[in-house]
């Protein structure tokens, strides 16, 4: 209808005034007596201008009660909807938090998976190196012997270094530890004996002599097993290289090249190859009966050297080569020019020479060089199959 257009536009000025007073909150009772005319029926047909004050209007009043209960349930309408409206915003934003929340704790739980599984793998390897540390494996060696670790290592490290390495030889359920000169000749050298102070005593017995004593960065025995298991390796061939210095500080060697020993069962058998050096064949010595090549290894306590019954050294009889020579051990015959491993009978009483070491062919007019320090040292030589 043309005219409730009109009523509203008419209505407007005090509908506005009207919720102008009601913002400001200071609402007159009469005023407020007034405002329930929409609420309840109206009875008697009183023209608009009483209640409006002195705006006269024509309209009659039922039309505005409807107009106005029209409008209040228009705003209530849209209350609601504004209120539907801002709950669904709201849940809308709580959804929209709550998965921001849930990707975040995806985020962290799968970080924590990951964590966990990292940690379960970390304990795990612990595990399985504490069984290895445990069990009968043997450690990791570095090569066969110290020329099959400059033979791995020489395409790959520029200059390796002399020291302790660990090795493994082959056909041996053993893996022990050596010391590899990699700078003397060439290097690839396993050392077998080391003498240089006179600190470490060297009156042991056969037990000591077979397993090796000392300390393999200085002074030591390698150990006749271990030397062993370096020379039997299968398609191999091993260079002793024995190296000298005086107290005067005079250097000389001897080399042999098809060194090798005989088993255990065979009290470690020497066998020498051919003699190349500066300090004479000791080994062999002038005459059959000073030659050690082929003799077995003898010490205090496990004779098997040449004197059987006994032989005669100078004015005295010797029935062993080992306990004549202060109990230290060799491979004694009768008992030959030659003893590496030979010391004072007792130590502390000869401060001034430590060692007695016996190189008999290395002489200087006539007379036997004292010797200082020796190193007897093994290496492979190349074969042709
Ligand atoms: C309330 O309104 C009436 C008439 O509109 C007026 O006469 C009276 O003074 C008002 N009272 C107050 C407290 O505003
Ligand atoms: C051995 O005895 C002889 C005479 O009995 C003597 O002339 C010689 O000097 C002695 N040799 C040693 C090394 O004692
Ligand atoms: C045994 O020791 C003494 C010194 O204690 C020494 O004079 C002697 O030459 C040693 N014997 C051997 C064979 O080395
Ligand atoms: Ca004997």
């Amino acid at each position: 209808m043309m005219w409730t257009a009109a009523v509203l536009l008419l209505l407007l000025p005090s509908l506005l005034s009207y919720a102008d007073k009601e913002n400001r909150g200071n609402i007159n009772q009469s005023e407020l007596d007034n405002r329930d005319f929409a609420d309840v029926p109206v009875k008697d047909q009183r023209p608009l201008g009483e209640v409006k004050g002195q705006d006269s209007c024509t309209i009659p009043c039922d039309i505005t009660v409807k107009l106005l209960r029209d409008e209040k349930q228009s705003i209530c309408g849209q209350l609601q909807q504004s209120l539907l409206a801002f709950g669904r915003s709201n849940r809308k934003l709580m959804r929209d938090v709550m998965e921001a929340q849930q990707r975040a704790l995806d985020i962290l739980s799968s970080q924590v998976t990951e964590l966990m599984t990292k940690v379960q793998t970390l304990s795990l390897e612990v595990q399985r190196s504490n069984t290895e540390m445990y069990s009968m494996k043997p450690v990791q060696s570095h090569g066969r012997d110290c020329s099959d670790i400059k033979d791995n290592l020489v395409s790959v490290v520029p200059k390796i270094p002399s020291g302790i390495y660990i090795v493994h030889p082959e056909n041996t359920d053993s893996s022990f530890e050596v010391f590899c000169e990699m700078d003397y000749m060439g290097g690839g050298w396993t050392v077998m004996q080391r003498r240089s102070d006179g600190l470490t005593d060297f009156k042991r017995s056969w037990d000591g002599y077979v397993n090796g004593f000392g300390h393999l960065a200085g002074e030591h025995w390698l150990g006749l097993r271990k030397v062993f298991h370096i020379v039997n390796q299968k398609d191999t061939r091993f260079q002793l290289h024995i190296a000298l210095v005086s107290h005067d500080d005079v250097t000389s060697y001897a080399s042999y090249d098809d060194f090798r020993l005989d088993s255990e069962t065979q009290f470690f058998s020497i066998h020498l190859g051919r003699y190349a050096g500066s300090a004479g064949d000791a080994f062999r010595g002038y005459n059959q009966e000073q030659n050690q090549d082929t003799a077995p290894f003898s010490a205090s306590d496990v004779d098997n050297d040449g004197c059987n019954p006994f032989c005669s050294i100078g004015n005295c009889t010797v029935e062993s080569c080992s306990i004549h020579h202060n109990h230290t051990g060799w491979w004694f015959n009768q008992c030959g020019l030659a003893n590496l491993n030979g010391s004072p009978e007792d130590t502390e009483r000869n401060q001034g020479q430590r060692t007695h070491i016996v190189w008999d062919t290395w002489r200087h007019n006539g007379v036997p060089y004292t010797i200082k320090s020796v190193t007897m040292k093994i290496r492979r030589i190349a074969t042709n199959n």
